[in-house]
Formats: C-alpha cells, structure tokens, sequence
C-alpha cells in the first residue's frame, strides 16, 4: 500500500513537471474565490485528505462522495485556496504495464445510490503549485462543484488515507 502510493506520487510529479498539466489549461479554475452555491440535497463527502506538498509542490485530494440520491451527478470542478490550477485525474493502466493518469474533461460521474470512492491508485484531484507548503496534520479547504449545486470539504493533510 505505502509502495504504490509512493509510486504513484512519483508518477504524479513526473507527469506534472513533463506535461505542465495535462491538456490546454483554461481559465475555468480562476473564480475559487467566488461564494458557492451549498448544495441542498443530501450528498455527504467523507475521508477527505490531501498529500503533504512542498510550496509550488503538486499535491493530489481524495475523498470518498455518497450520493444516496435517485440521480446521478458529475464531478465538474475543484477550487481551492491551495491553489488555482486543478484537474480531475484518472489512473490508467498502459499497455506495459506501468501506470499513468488521464485528465477527465467531462469530469467524474457520481452514478446514483453509490459511494465513489477517490484513492490513490484510481480517480484523483490533482493541484497543481501549491500557494504554501501542505504539511502533515495541516487542513485544507475545496469546494467540489457538481452539477448546478457545489459542496464544501475540509480536507486534513496526510501521508496515507484515513482508516
Ligand atoms: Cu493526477
């Protein structure tokens, strides 16, 4: 567990420093400071943690969404006072067996009555130039927006995830 993550983070750096973000960056990232819309429906975000980073450092968010509801939603964006510039990732698997991420231009589905669940290894937020160094025990704050509705996490800053 502790190897993959660490491999993983490696491949998160080297693939941040080589591609300098995956795909044209646009400006949708630019508005993290406006006021969200709190979403009113029942979705709950658990487990929410980041990996320590060092200032300018990438860094990856994962969390566990219920959406208990009738209605599948979408992972559209993240903003965060971390930094502007995020991107929802996915883990792939090449043909040689190593490992890779993939940005998701049309973000994460969050199928109806299920858990997704992000984790390293599988779908992942990446950030990207963190405005201040992450240390463990720190706290973050990320605003997950979703189709029409947004919701509030508070992520705590961790070398491994929560039990
Ligand atoms: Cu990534």
């Amino acid at each position: 567990m502790i190897l993959r993550a660490s491999a993983l983070l490696a491949t998160a750096l080297i693939g941040g420093f080589m591609l300098g973000g995956c795909g044209s960056e646009s400006a949708s990232n630019s508005d993290a400071s406006s006021s969200p819309t709190t979403s009113t429906d029942t979705v709950t975000v658990t487990n929410a943690w980041m990996r320590p980073a060092p200032e300018g450092g990438v860094t990856a968010l994962y969390f566990e969404f219920h959406n208990p509801d009738a209605t599948a939603d979408t992972l559209t964006r993240i903003s965060t006072p971390v930094s502007e510039r995020t991107e929802i990732h996915t883990t792939v698997e090449n043909d040689d067996g190593t490992t890779g991420m993939r940005e998701l231009d049309d973000g994460l589905p969050l199928p109806a009555d299920t858990v997704t669940t992000l984790h390293p290894g599988g779908p992942h937020v990446m950030i990207y130039d963190v405005d201040a160094a992450l240390t463990l025990g720190d706290t973050a704050a990320a605003t997950l927006h979703l189709s029409g509705t947004s919701h509030d996490v508070s992520a705590s800053v961790r070398s491994s995830p929560p039990q």
